[in-house]
């Protein structure tokens, strides 16, 4: 076999943790290289660029916290980044950084495998490269494996097909035309309003309605920033020590019934009006007691039934079939005032799933839509959807895909137990999706970096997770998530939205400061759970 490349570290993808762990192993002298299928950096901000594509944390919280002079440099234009202003931040930090001649772009990563005499992975890139390193590290995201679900007459439609997450470089002009939307997750919420500003008509098929809360976006006052970036050290500490990685959301005192109930309607309604995810951050029990997620997810109904002048239309958009905050919850920009619009019409699908694509539109309930431009905004194979598409083989030559047949399982959410060498960034099992994803990246990254430097700098061959610790690890994931109501809800956080695929819950919802201090822990005991040989 023909090695065409050797390398201490390869890693897979160039999004935001892709370009630090580079950033972090290039500083310290390693010989490292990024792989990516994309021609440029960015990740989500890259292949999410559907019209109203924004992020839902503000950006002066979903920014890299690692460099000062970074965050003192870059200045946000607007309270969430929108994607072109994101991935003109991830060119600038890539720019800045100098990391571009360490990433092979257009090169995607189909295999990898442990070779149990040279103790590298041997790794094999769709151009036919092989290349062999010493440690493998999977920054390929968690939302990045687009899910086109299997219609019958998929191929049929003689229009124009496209997918949220792998929009086309080239916008999509609207104007004059019919589209038919399906999904109503964040990716929908964010494009209909903005689709519907010059479609003729846009037709929504509806399955599940999702709860979705007023983003109040707006343009970031320049005094505001300048606050922040003077205080950037503090209100990242805070973000540390919260639940989910935000600053402002600090964890709550009260619980929902401490409060009579014109109280907490006036608390819900000043986060209603302030805008964000607030109002999950109200009280103590809102996500583990079904009773007070109930006067939430009320509030909410209510506020549709205000907004929406079709009271059928009104009912239908009005999520029933799971606690507020256990999907996602969606920021929006008038999204449900957009159903307002005449050209806008709500298609209800629940009890009728789309039969058939055909070459004009979509049958649903014996009746044929029709329309020019087909959006799927049918989300992600999320969490595994990634690892899952390269072949990665160990030493025995077990694939990670047969292993993860029934659930993922790692530790930490950063190593899988029989697979030494082999790291990921915000796995299956870590805080990540439930967090503020920037601030996860950097501590995983740190961690995973650490724990290299230790393994060579002992001149260990190999790091592995040890089988008993993993399990343990993954118990106390799901312990924790069962005392929440996150399990009540069909999401892609346990694999529900993905016919065939394993059911149970992935991101671990103990928070990231219990995750940090559970992996400082880890450190301080020699990276118990981690062996070394
Ligand atoms: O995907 P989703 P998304 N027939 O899985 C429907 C992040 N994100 O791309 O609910 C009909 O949430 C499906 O219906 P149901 C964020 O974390 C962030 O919108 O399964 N419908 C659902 O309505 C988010 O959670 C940002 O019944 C079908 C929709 O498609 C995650 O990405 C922006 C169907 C999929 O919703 C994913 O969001 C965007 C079928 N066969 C995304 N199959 C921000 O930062 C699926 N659906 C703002």
């Amino acid at each position: 076999m023909k090695v065409d490349k050797y390398l201490d570290t390869l890693i897979v993808g160039a999004g935001f943790a892709g370009m630090y762990i580079l950033h972090k192993q290039m500083s310290e002298g390693f010989n490292v290289e990024i792989y990516e299928q994309a021609d440029d950096v960015g990740g989500t901000w890259y292949w999410n660029k559907y019209p109203g594509a924004r992020c839902d944390i503000e950006s002066m919280d979903y920014s890299y916290s690692f460099s000062e002079d970074l965050q003192q440099e870059w200045n946000w234009k607007e309270k969430y980044g929108t994607q072109p202003e994101l991935l003109k931040y991830a060119r600038f930090v890539c720019e800045k950084f100098n990391l571009r001649k360490n990433i092979n772009f257009n090169t995607k990563i189909t295999s990898a495998k442990f070779s149990k005499e040279k103790q590298k992975w041997i790794i094999t890139a769709d151009n036919q490269n092989i290349i062999e390193c010493e440690h493998l590290i999977l920054a390929t995201g968690n939302l990045s494996t687009p899910n086109t679900p299997n219609i019958e007459g998929i191929n049929n439609f003689k229009g124009n097909v496209y997918h949220t997450g792998a929009w086309p470089k080239q916008m999509p002009q609207f104007k004059s035309r019919k589209v038919g939307i399906i999904g109503t997750g964040s990716s929908a919420v964010q494009s209909i309003p903005v689709i519907s500003d010059t479609a003729e008509a846009l037709l929504v098929f509806q399955r599940t309605p999702n709860f979705s809360l007023p983003a109040r976006h707006r343009d970031l006052p320049v005094d505001k920033r300048e606050e922040y970036k003077k205080n950037y050290k503090k209100y990242r500490q805070l973000a540390k020590n919260s639940s989910f990685g935000i600053a402002k959301y600090q964890p709550p005192a009260q619980s929902t019934f401490d409060v009579s109930d014109e109280e907490r309607n006036v608390i819900y309604e000043k986060a209603w009006q302030e805008g964000g995810q607030a109002m999950l951050f109200a009280f103590t029990d809102l996500l583990t007691n079904e009773k007070a997620n109930v006067t939430a997810a009320e509030f909410v109904r209510n506020k549709i039934r205000k907004i929406v002048t079709n009271k059928e239309t009104a009912e239908k958009l009005c999520p029933s079939n799971h606690p507020i905050g256990t999907k996602r919850l969606c920021l929006d920009s008038n999204y449900y005032e957009t159903y307002n619009k005449t050209n806008v019409s709500l298609i209800d699908i629940s009890n009728h799933p789309i039969e058939k694509i055909t070459e004009k539109g979509l049958i649903t309930n014996n009746i044929e839509y029709f329309f020019d431009d087909l959006v799927f905004a049918t989300g992600f194979d999320a969490m595994t959807g990634a690892v899952n598409a390269i072949e990665i083989l160990n030493d025995k030559d077990i694939s990670l895909k047969s292993i993860w047949a029934n659930g993922p399982k790692t530790y930490l959410g950063i190593m899988v137990s029989d697979f030494p060498n082999l790291f990921m960034i915000t796995g299956p099992q870590s805080p990540g999706v439930k967090s503020q994803m920037i601030l996860s990246i950097e501590q995983h990254v740190d961690f995973i970096h650490n724990l290299i430097v230790y393994k060579k700098g002992n001149n260990y061959n190999r790091v592995n997770a040890n089988s008993k610790n993993q399990d343990q690890w993954v118990n106390h994931n799901n312990e924790v998530a069962n005392a929440t109501l996150y399990p009540l809800a069909h999401s892609w956080y346990n694999g529900d939205n993905i016919v065939g695929k394993s059911k149970g819950f992935m991101p671990y919802v103990g928070g990231v400061a219990n995750y940090k201090k559970i992996c400082d822990e880890k450190i301080q005991n020699n990276y118990e759970g981690f062996e070394f040989t």
